[in-house]
């Protein structure tokens, strides 16, 4: 991968009027349901990008206006994928994913994942979007954490796992209904299984998040702080190898797919 193309630190904002029209103008060679290939060369990955989502429109614009120019200088070969939990039941961001990896690799033989919120924008193009030798934490710097790492065992936000890493943690849990600790579960699952999380410098690794207040119908859960005590125990039941859920809708828009989903609701 080259790097020839990437400028640095980036000015972030987000106070400009932001429409689906104009990032797709801004973006032509982005094909069908937000799919790139970088042109000039072949790239060794393949990256799915997994977005949570729910009632968020506004935040994806951003997200997609900034990230599809970054990622196509990254020279990534990437598809974007928001799983959209349909109904107002308790959000559940870590079951989502597992369902974004699951309904990705129906669409193309992917073999990185990356996780982000969809409120989450880089500050520095070279923080690469693609799988490293160990599971990759990101946004290690954010603003609302004054740009650094809130806890050393913090791993929320945008995060990323070749296929094998995936599989070896059991993917994510789907138990954490509502705010909070799915994060650290999958903190535990990576070290408990042997593995280390790898990080970019604290100067690359920055972050705006879109300010915004808790969301409906995501209050945080208050089993978390017992949960992440017992994930040794939870692994090996609760992951990828127990997913249910039930896809309603696939659409390809010409900047993403949208993937609707009925997951169920807390027991
Ligand atoms: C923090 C973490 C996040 C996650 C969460 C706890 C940061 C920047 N991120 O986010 O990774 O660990 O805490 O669960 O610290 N979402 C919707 N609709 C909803 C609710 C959530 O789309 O109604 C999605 C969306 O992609 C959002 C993400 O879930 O960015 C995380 O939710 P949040 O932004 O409300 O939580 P936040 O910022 O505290
Ligand atoms: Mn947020």
């Amino acid at each position: 991968m080259s790097l020839s193309s990437a400028v640095g630190r980036l000015l972030i904002e987000f106070s400009s009027l932001m429409t689906l029209e104009r990032v797709q103008r801004e973006n032509p060679n982005v094909t069908e349901g937000g799919r790139y290939t970088p042109p000039d060369c072949r790239a060794k990955q393949k990256v799915a990008i997994i977005i949570p989502f729910r009632h968020r429109d506004n935040h994806l614009k951003y997200w997609l206006h900034y990230l599809h120019p970054i990622l196509r200088r990254q020279k990534i070969d990437y598809g974007i994928y928001i799983i959209n939990q349909l109904g107002e039941d308790t959000f559940n961001r870590a079951k989502l994913l597992n369902i974004g990896y699951t309904e990705a690799l129906k669409e193309a033989e992917y073999d990185c994942f990356i996780f982000s919120d969809v409120d989450l924008i880089p500050m520095d193009d070279r923080n690469l979007y693609h799988c490293y030798d160990q599971p990759r934490h990101f946004a290690i710097a954010m603003d609302k954490f004054g740009f650094r790492l809130p806890y050393a065992g913090y791993f929320g936000g945008v995060s990323g796992l070749s296929k094998k890493q995936f599989l070896k943690i059991n993917g994510f849990p789907n138990e954490y209904w509502g705010w909070g600790g799915e994060d650290d579960d999958i903190y535990n699952r990576i070290t408990l299984n042997g593995m280390k999380v790898s990080r970019p410098d604290v100067r690359i690794g920055r972050y705006r998040m879109i300010k915004h207040e808790r969301d409906k119908h995501n209050e945080p859960n208050p089993q978390r702080f017992n949960k992440i005590q017992n994930t040794k125990n939870t692994m090996k039941k609760d992951g990828i190898s127990s997913l249910t859920y039930r896809v309603v809708q696939v659409k390809k828009y010409p900047l993403y797919t949208n993937i609707s989903v009925e997951i169920g609701k807390p027991p």
